[in-house]
């Protein structure tokens, strides 16, 4: 089983922990809690750099090994960072479950070092017939993101980075 985590941030209050774990080759389970966020659909994404020097702006784009056009989670041509929306309740939290199997935890295609962002708007999941609909879903701002961290079972979480917009 490997595990890892990232912990998310921004100055406009939206925090979060997301958990990752892989047994074997099989899909990584992806579980976590978001706060701080307006109330419906927002865009949540494995983007390609673990950089949040320039705030969420340096991730790059989607994590997209495959070179194919941004979709929805259960489509083919997707990239694999493509991780779909998270739906926030009224009281401005989300608490998701999501397995996938384009996001390792090891191997080349692995996501450790990557970063997670949830975006300000909703992802169209490439079908909003927008400019940006097939690279970014026209998700919006950056709100909140953080780099994944290794987090094996002999290892505590030893360092976290909380980005800023
Ligand atoms: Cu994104
Ligand atoms: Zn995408």
């Amino acid at each position: 089983m490997v595990k890892a985590v990232a912990v998310l941030g921004s100055k406009e209050g939206v925090n979060g922990t997301v958990n990752f774990t892989q047994e074997g080759d099989g899909p990584t389970t992806v579980s976590g809690t978001l706060s701080g966020l307006q109330p419906g659909l927002h865009g949540f994404h494995v983007h390609a750099l673990g950089d949040t020097t320039n705030g969420c702006m340096s991730t790059g784009p989607h994590f997209n090994p495959a070179g194919k056009e941004h979709g929805a989670p259960e489509d083919e041509n997707r990239h694999a960072g493509d991780l779909g929306n998270v739906n926030v309740g009224a009281d401005g939290t989300v608490t998701f479950t999501i397995q996938d199997s384009q996001i390792p935890l090891t191997g080349p295609h692995s996501i450790i070092g990557r970063a997670v962002v949830v975006h300000a708007d909703p992802d169209d999941l490439g079908k909003g017939g927008h400019e940006l609909s097939k690279s970014t879903g026209n998700a919006g701002g950056r709100l909140a993101c953080g780099e994944y961290l290794l987090n094996l079972e002999t290892k505590l979480l030893h360092f976290f980075q909380l980005a800023l917009l």
